[in-house]
């Protein structure tokens, strides 16, 4: 029988590891185990209380807000706040980034980015939904306040990166650029235990993920692909929460896909608190994280907070072979002056 090992014991195993290591990223990462812990609660028992349904605001993305989104955000907002190990934190649900001006925090090391509830149009409906972030170090003058360069970062810069599932268990899994790990929180002794070591993706896997219902609104290289997935057979599943939606191929191989619409023609997505810290775990899995115009993503340079991708993301040889079916199918767009 193994030792139970919480999430806190096992950070701070990790640190060892790191010999230069003072401190500040294993304070940052347990305090965003704590706000999980906090999210969790109200998440499990958003059915009984008064935060289901829609608060009526809107965020930058013109998304209608969630109640749990906007709970979900305060309490990440004020753990890393208190934590003193993060100068600044950038948040789908804010339209700019929130400096801590606080005197120990404004010299902190760190930058974080998230997405405090993703999927929650699942809410109401009792589907999972996750929490994504992402750990910067800060880039501008240690001695001010945070600025915009901080959270401009590409992917490959992350210091650390993980989400949490609140599902039919709620599942932390993080990476800081030594292999991917994952948690179960035992609510018995309210602990993140680890349960998912080293997790590596398999090479690929019977599952592609992606939303149907845009099939003739795809590229013709992405309907071509589609096709050859559901041609082997392969098993639909989406449930319109990326980090399920994706944690299910990190587990089982697959593939998942948000392509170009008409709609989202430079995809749906978030780069910097979705696209990149999901990137990072995967690569970290073995796994490969590209754009469908065939770009790493975490190569991407951000040029602004709420820039929006194209995701193809999972087990290798199937992001390979979508790669393979967009270089052999895909028409260049035609410009005035010609082929552009
Ligand atoms: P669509 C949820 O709103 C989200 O940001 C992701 O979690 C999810 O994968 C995607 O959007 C679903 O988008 O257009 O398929 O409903």
């Amino acid at each position: 029988m193994n030792r139970t090992v919480t999430l806190d014991e096992f950070i701070i195993q990790r640190q060892k590891d790191f010999p230069y290591a003072s401190g500040e990223l294993t304070g940052l990462l347990r305090d965003i185990g704590v706000a999980a812990k906090i999210v969790n609660r109200e998440v499990n028992k958003a059915g009984l209380v008064n935060i289901l349904g829609v608060s009526g605001a809107e965020n930058k993305t013109g998304d209608t807000v969630q109640k749990l989104d906007i709970f979900a955000n305060d309490k990440l907002i004020d753990c890393l706040k208190n934590s003193g190990e993060c100068c600044g934190i950038a948040s789908e649900e804010n339209e700019t980034f929130i400096p801590i001006p606080s005197i120990e925090s404004k010299n902190a090391k760190y930058v974080v980015v998230f997405d405090p509830l993703d999927g929650s149009s699942n809410i109401d409906v009792n589907v999972s939904v996750g929490t994504i972030f992402g750990i910067y170090r800060r880039k501008s003058d240690s001695k001010g306040e945070c600025q915009l360069e901080d959270f401009l970062q590409k992917g490959t810069e992350l210091v650390a990166a993980g989400y949490v599932i609140y599902g039919t268990s709620t599942i932390l899994v993080y990476s800081t650029g030594r292999g991917v790990n994952g948690f179960t929180l035992d609510p018995s002794i309210g602990e993140f235990c680890l349960s998912h070591r080293d997790i590596k993706i398999p090479d690929r896997g019977n599952y592609y993920s992606v939303n149907q219902g845009y099939y003739l609104k795809f590229d013709i290289e992405m309907r071509r692909y589609i096709d050859y997935c559901s041609d082997l057979n392969l098993r639909l599943r989406y449930i319109g929460s990326m980090v399920s939606d994706i944690h299910r191929i990190l587990l089982q191989g697959g593939i998942f896909l948000y392509p170009n619409t008409r709609k989202y023609p430079l995809g749906k997505l978030r780069l910097i608190y979705e696209c990149n810290p999901l990137g990072f775990i995967v690569e970290q899995a073995g796994g490969k994280a590209i754009t469908c115009q065939l770009e790493r993503i975490l190569e991407l340079e951000p040029k602004e907070l709420h820039q929006r991708a194209t995701i193809a993301i999972g087990s290798p040889a199937m992001v390979d072979e979508m790669k393979a079916f967009v270089e052999r199918y895909s028409v260049p767009s035609v410009t005035n002056n010609g082929v552009s």
